[in-house]
């Protein structure tokens, strides 16, 4: 009697054991095929964005043009090595969620990596979106630190397991700090674009990054992480898919715009130089 209770309790052990090393792991990731492919299609993606980036922005030769191509650039660039960091487990942790939580007690695949890797890479969304609307370097500057502080909140949230209180206290404080740059966009940004000749490409640009961004929270809030209803597989597909129109889709539409050259865009060759006359085109 007492061998049966010992093996069903190994048993039992064994079953919910969750991945512990890096290999387990990356193991686990692999043999969930929608898991693994909602990371690898973005890797595929990002490589082909920085392909195309590339080779639309050859012949572009003024230094704010090619100000904002670069920056489109270091998106993809931040997104490759952000997929690759949660392909390999490296970004991938089995965390135990505190009392209260719908998976109390249990260890829960948290994609930590993603909210990391978000701080690196929203920036450069926002430079592209500051410089596209014509704004000042003030206004960049305050979206560029309340993205890097949501991020960095988002990590906490998604990290803290001590009690739910204060996840959810983590959520709050991120999401304040979103609001204040979906108020610069909404309002500062839409008003500097009317006057810079760039309104109807921010306006698309606007709509795809306000509404893409929110889904973000809402996708945190219900999958394993908040109330979890959505299982991990669809949650960490619902992000690839966010990132895809919130990352590629908005770098396609700015590249089509930038590599033309328009006035709305450009600004001479002294632009950001450190030393006037030193300026020189890309082909010299
Ligand atoms: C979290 C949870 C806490 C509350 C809020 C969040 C918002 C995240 C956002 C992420 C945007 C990411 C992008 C990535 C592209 O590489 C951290 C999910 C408000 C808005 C655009």
């Amino acid at each position: 009697m007492q061998t049966i209770h010992t093996l069903a309790t190994t048993t039992q052990q064994i079953v919910l054991q969750a991945p512990e090393t890096q290999a387990e792991i990356f193991e686990y990731v692999f043999d969930d095929t929608l898991l693994a492919l909602s990371f690898v299609v973005n890797i595929a993606l990002a490589g082909l964005t920085i392909l195309f980036i590339v080779a639309m922005g050859r012949g572009v030769t003024d230094p704010r043009a090619n100000l904002i191509l670069v920056a489109t650039m270091l998106i993809s660039v931040v997104s490759i090595s952000s997929y690759t960091g949660l392909a390999s487990g490296l970004t991938i942790s089995f965390i135990e969620m505190p009392a209260g939580h719908p998976r109390a007690g249990e260890e829960v695949l948290t994609m930590w990596g993603r909210y990391l890797t978000w701080t690196f890479s929203t920036p450069f969304i926002l430079i592209v979106l500051g410089l596209i609307a014509g704004s000042n370097l003030t206004k960049i500057m305050t979206t560029c630190a309340f993205t890097i502080a949501m991020c960095v909140t988002g990590l906490a949230a998604a990290l803290t397991t001590s009690s739910l209180v204060m996840r959810w206290w983590w959520f709050v404080i991120s999401s304040l700090f979103f609001l204040v740059i979906v108020y610069i966009i909404m309002v500062d940004w839409t008003a500097e674009a009317e006057k810079t000749g760039t309104a109807d490409l921010f306006n698309t640009l606007k709509i795809l990054t306000v509404v893409g961004w929110f889904g973000y929270p809402i996708l945190w809030g219900l999958g394993v992480e908040g109330i979890a209803v959505l299982d991990v597989a669809i949650t960490s597909w619902g992000y690839s898919v966010l990132d895809i129109i919130t990352k590629y889709i908005v770098t396609g539409l700015v590249v089509l715009y930038v590599a033309k050259e328009p006035e709305s865009i450009t600004a001479g060759l002294d632009y950001g130089s450190t030393r006037k006359a030193v300026a020189t085109t890309s082909d010299d």
